[in-house]
């Protein structure tokens, strides 16, 4: 494009033109300016910016307010605080980087940069706040088919499987490549905003030392890399949507039958750790409420509210 026209279509100065493309140039397209003809872009980088991810958005809501950081403590914590700022419901925060990271229970999440999604969706919903823990759930639903649809545009059926681990992983080949973390900021009974952060191991070709073994990343798995704003839009399209469907019931039942297509436990040996004991069973699938259903060896079907459940063959139980 000529840089007369995108003076005219953005009623800018040639200078601010100049002066935009230089900016560009730095956070890394690819332009070329050629002499009397005008500008082209012939690359474009993978970078998680708010123009980046905002340009492929499908939403009404989510994601449409988008706050993007080069380094973050950890973009659950920058959520909670753009909450306290008034920042509206479906509010997406992201990082490039996080210095601070969250896993569950005070864990923590590797997160270096350039590589991952790091990302934290600030809701305001209008539910008992009984009901958060299932926001875990649609959130890892929508990660997962969203994480499956970029490696089969590409990959078509040989794409390898994206999978939920309930309640807040995701695994290709039995090996972690995402984990979700709620946080909950409450009254009694009224809930002043919920945080669901995801972080995806979207082009990570090596990880530390300590979780080597266990994690996996799409691109270890898929052999190629994918645009994680690209992946982070469609986070936001399948969230969205199952969110919507969620608050129809305030319940699971209407996606509890995808979920479980795609869910890991099911059908396999798990155990579950709940303090003070230890027992092993079959998880069958989950309630409408949420909970992982496992039949113990006695026969007794138990509803596991949150917590620690392994499953045989993953992350080293055997
Ligand atoms: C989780 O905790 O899986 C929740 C992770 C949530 C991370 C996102 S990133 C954006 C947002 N901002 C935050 O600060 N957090 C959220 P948990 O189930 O407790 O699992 C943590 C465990 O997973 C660690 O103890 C490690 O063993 C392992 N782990 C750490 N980093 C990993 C990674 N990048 N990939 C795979 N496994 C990892």
């Amino acid at each position: 494009m000529s840089g007369q026209e995108l003076c005219e279509r953005l009623g800018v100065s040639r200078t601010a033109v100049w002066k935009v493309i230089g900016q560009l140039k730095e956070e890394g397209y690819g332009i070329e300016g050629v002499k009397n003809r005008g500008y082209h872009i012939s690359s474009i980088p993978d970078i998680m910016t708010e123009a980046e991810i905002g340009s492929r958005l499908e939403t009404k809501v989510m994601g449409r307010c988008c706050v993007c950081y080069e380094e973050a403590d950890s973009t659950n914590t920058r959520a909670k605080r753009l909450a306290d700022e008034g920042k509206p419901h479906g509010t997406l925060v992201c990082a490039e980087a996080q210095t601070g990271g969250k896993g569950r229970r005070g864990r923590a999440w590797s997160s270096p940069p350039g590589e991952a999604v790091y990302m934290s969706l600030l809701l305001r919903p209008p539910i008992n706040p009984v009901h958060t823990s299932m926001l875990t759930l649609v959130m890892g639903l929508a990660a997962a088919k969203a994480c499956n649809e970029v490696m089969e545009r590409s990959l078509g059926d040989k794409a390898p499987k994206v999978l939920v681990k309930w309640p807040n992983d995701l695994v290709i080949e039995g090996r972690k490549v995402a984990g979700i973390l709620t946080e909950l900021s409450t009254e009694v009974d009224y809930i002043n905003h919920i945080v669901t952060g995801v972080g995806i191991n979207v082009n990570t070709k090596a990880f530390p030392e300590e979780i080597a073994a266990t994690a996996n990343s799409m691109y270890i798995a898929a052999g190629r890399t994918f645009s994680r704003a690209e992946l982070t839009a469609l986070c936001m399209k399948y969230f969205e949507a199952c969110y919507d469907t969620f608050l129809e019931t305030e319940d699971l039942s209407v996606l509890k039958e995808e979920y479980e297509s795609l869910l890991v436990n099911k059908g396999r040996q798990v155990q579950v750790l709940e303090p003070g004991h230890t027992y092993t069973g079959t998880a069958l699938g989950i309630r409408e409420s949420g909970e992982l259903l496992v039949k113990r060896e006695d026969g007794q079907v138990t509803a596991v509210y949150a917590g620690e459940v392994s499953v045989r063959g993953i992350y080293g139980y055997v």
